[in-house]
């Protein structure tokens, strides 16, 4: 064994620490953005972190890459053009061309050693990438949103936490061309933090999006590694609503199936807890999120 681990940690400034035992360092690197390990733990199979964060383990990853592209894609009638900014993983990819009416799915990761240290060891996400429906760019997401002419009908934000290279990710001027690249009926989803833990980043992001959507919301769910469990997305549309416009026998007529999305989870990761309903109520005055 060529990097024996004891354990491997993700430290929160909010006073606690995640310990996963694991017996291996597959791979370590610092890139010009970030730290990119890849670990071999005990209980969750492979884990990628950046910056030591936990943004993909084999055992959990199936949650969050069929809540981020499985919600909007089942919205949105005819969803052909899909950008992913992030998702050097590849999970998020391989989620959205299962979905046949995808033409096209541009990804925008600005960091080549998370694609290749996935390519190299996460082949159950990294291998999407490979696919023709998916055209790879290695560039700053936030430069291609302001430079692209393209226009979207889903566009993925799939950052890590408001740290590091992905803090422009959370700001206004993003967002403006975010919702300038995105057609008269698209949808945005963007992973939205934890609810317990990063309630001021929750407003915030949903300020980014109220000047621009008709129909904004979060929508939670729970999987094993990210801090707290439960974890959300912001849904935004100039057009659709997420669940009054979600037509459940389309999931069933897909003939797909999923290990965590289902049309009741659909419209169930919508309720909110109280503190999150209300917070989101007080923030979007003016604008409904219902
Ligand atoms: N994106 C990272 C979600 C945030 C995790 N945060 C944390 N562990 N503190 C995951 C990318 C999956 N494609």
């Amino acid at each position: 064994m060529a990097n024996p681990l004891d354990y491997i940690e993700e430290k929160h400034p909010q006073g606690f620490t995640v310990r996963y035992e694991a017996t291996e360092l597959l791979f370590e690197g610092q890139s010009e953005f970030q730290n990119v390990k890849v670990v071999q733990t005990k209980g969750f199979g492979k884990m990628l972190l950046n910056d030591d964060l936990v943004m993909v383990t084999e055992k959990d990853e199936f949650v969050y890459h069929d809540m981020i592209a499985h919600v909007p894609l089942f919205v949105h009638p005819n969803p052909k053009r899909v950008l992913i900014i992030g998702g050097g993983d590849g999970g998020t990819a391989r989620e959205v061309i299962r979905h046949p009416q995808v033409e096209t799915c541009v990804m925008v990761e600005v960091d080549q050693m998370v694609v290749d240290a996935c390519k190299e060891f996460i082949p159950q996400t990294a291998e999407a990438m490979s696919d023709s429906r998916v055209d790879l760019r290695i560039e700053d997401g936030v430069k291609f949103m302001k430079e692209s002419e393209m226009t979207f009908d889903v566009i993925l934000v799939d950052s890590t936490d408001p740290i590091g290279p992905a803090t422009p990710l959370f700001g206004e001027e993003f967002y403006e061309d975010v919702f300038t690249r995105l057609a008269d009926d698209g949808i945005v989803v963007a992973q939205g933090e934890s609810p317990f833990y990063e309630q001021t980043m929750q407003k915030k992001l949903i300020s980014l999006v109220k000047p621009h959507a008709k129909h904004f919301a979060f929508y939670n769910f729970h999987n094993m590694t990210y801090p707290g469990g439960l974890w959300s997305f912001l849904f935004a549309s100039k057009k659709y609503h997420p669940t009054k416009d979600f037509n459940a026998r389309r999931v069933a007529e897909s003939g797909m199936s999923f290990q965590y999305y289902n049309a009741e989870m659909h419209t169930a990761s919508f309720a909110l807890p109280e503190f999150q309903s209300s917070m989101q109520k007080a923030e979007s005055y003016g604008k409904t999120c219902e």
